[in-house]
């Protein structure tokens, strides 16, 4: 039987939240932002409505930016308010859950799915169903997702993303080939900015480009694990299962240096009782991570992310203190400002 395999993504999530917890705001331009204090300003856009994104406001952008941007205009800056995030997306996965074979919550507001069993491998029960959950999703919460459908998770993600915000895309197993091929590297999860430059420096540019580089090369470009990923993926033969790991959660700790700073170890210093605290929550919720992200601010305002995925769950400190260290170490991280 086919795999049938789909990803839904809510659409502009946490503005989509406010946006339906303040109807008023549906119009008006809306950042969700995440304030560190320094000043009224300091702080980096988590994300923004549509409108917002007209004029150019962007997650992870400063503040400061997105109000430059938005100068003149009337638009509403919200905090982030993470825990009422989790408790619409909680309900929705519970929900899709029920819908499904089964459901691994990728992110707070993504998941993939398999149907294969439900749907007998058919790409018209497939479509049906893919419309009714997300008619369910809007029924239920008033959220717009987005769906992609694919023979398996590489391709369903990109599915997803394609048309956007509400969209649905059903890519066909005979149909994966020409869908993929002319998109860029990037579009493949797991392919970041210096994979895409080691890549790009071996003049492969789109999917198709991927698929027909022959072994070797990529493994001199990116090395052996990355290049058997990258085959599969671009050929659309990844056979990665979609398994339930159960919830997801996303903690995260936010501080402001009370002075720019080069010195690592002032800032290790100062992120040590901020990671204490993410730690002590982690425990007391019995919780386990597997992903890490650090997220500077620069004095230009400008930001820098990095992001690590472990091998395994851990729920050890050490593990945590030495990923952020490691982290705020590299060099374009170690001008934290606030
Ligand atoms: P995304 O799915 O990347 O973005 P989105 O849902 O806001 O917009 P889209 O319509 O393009 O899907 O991220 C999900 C949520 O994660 C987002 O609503 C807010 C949060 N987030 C951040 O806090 N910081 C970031 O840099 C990004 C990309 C997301
Ligand atoms: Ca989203």
């Amino acid at each position: 039987m086919n795999r049938i395999v789909g990803h839904l993504d809510l659409d502009y999530f946490y503005a989509q939240v406010e946006e339906i917890e303040a109807p008023a705001l549906k119009e008006t331009p809306i950042v969700v932002c995440v304030f560190s204090g320094r000043t009224e300003e300091s702080g980096v856009v988590s994300t923004s409505n549509y409108k917002a994104r007209e004029y150019g406001v962007r997650s992870g952008m400063p503040i400061a930016l997105a109000k430059r941007r938005l100068n003149g205009i009337e638009a509403a800056f919200i905090p982030m308010n993470h825990g009422k995030y989790e408790a619409y997306s909680n309900r929705v996965m519970e929900t899709l859950r029920s819908q499904v074979d089964v459901l691994e919550q990728a992110g707070i507001d993504e998941a993939f799915f398999d149907i294969t069993k439900r749907t007998g491998g058919g790409y018209e029960a497939a479509t049906a169903l893919a419309l009714e959950l997300k008619a369910r999703v809007f029924r239920e919460e008033k959220l717009t997702c987005s769906i992609g459908i694919g023979p398996n998770k590489v391709v369903a993600k990109i599915a997803s993303d394609f048309k956007k915000p509400n969209g649905l895309t059903v890519v066909r197993d005979e149909e994966a080939p020409s869908f993929l091929s002319p998109l860029p590297i990037d579009k493949i999860y797991g392919v970041g900015p210096k994979t895409t430059k080691l890549l790009e420096e071996g003049g492969i540019k789109t999917i198709g480009a991927l698929a027909s580089a022959p072994t070797e090369n990529l493994e001199d470009l990116v090395g052996k694990r990355l290049a058997a990923y990258l085959h599969d993926a671009s050929n659309s033969t990844d056979d990665e299962q979609v398994v339930d790991r159960g919830g997801f959660s996303q903690l995260s700790r936010i501080i402001t240096l009370k002075q720019d700073s080069h010195d690592l170890d002032q800032i290790a210093g100062a992120l040590a009782p901020a990671l204490k605290d993410l730690h002590e929550r982690l425990v007391s919720e019995n919780l386990f991570f597997r992903s890490v992200s650090a997220i500077g601010i620069l004095k230009d305002l400008s930001t820098r992310t990095r992001s690590k995925t472990l091998e395994s769950p851990t729920n050890d400190y050490p593990v945590l203190e030495k990923e952020v260290k490691e982290m705020a170490n590299q060099r374009s991280l170690a001008e934290f400002t606030g």
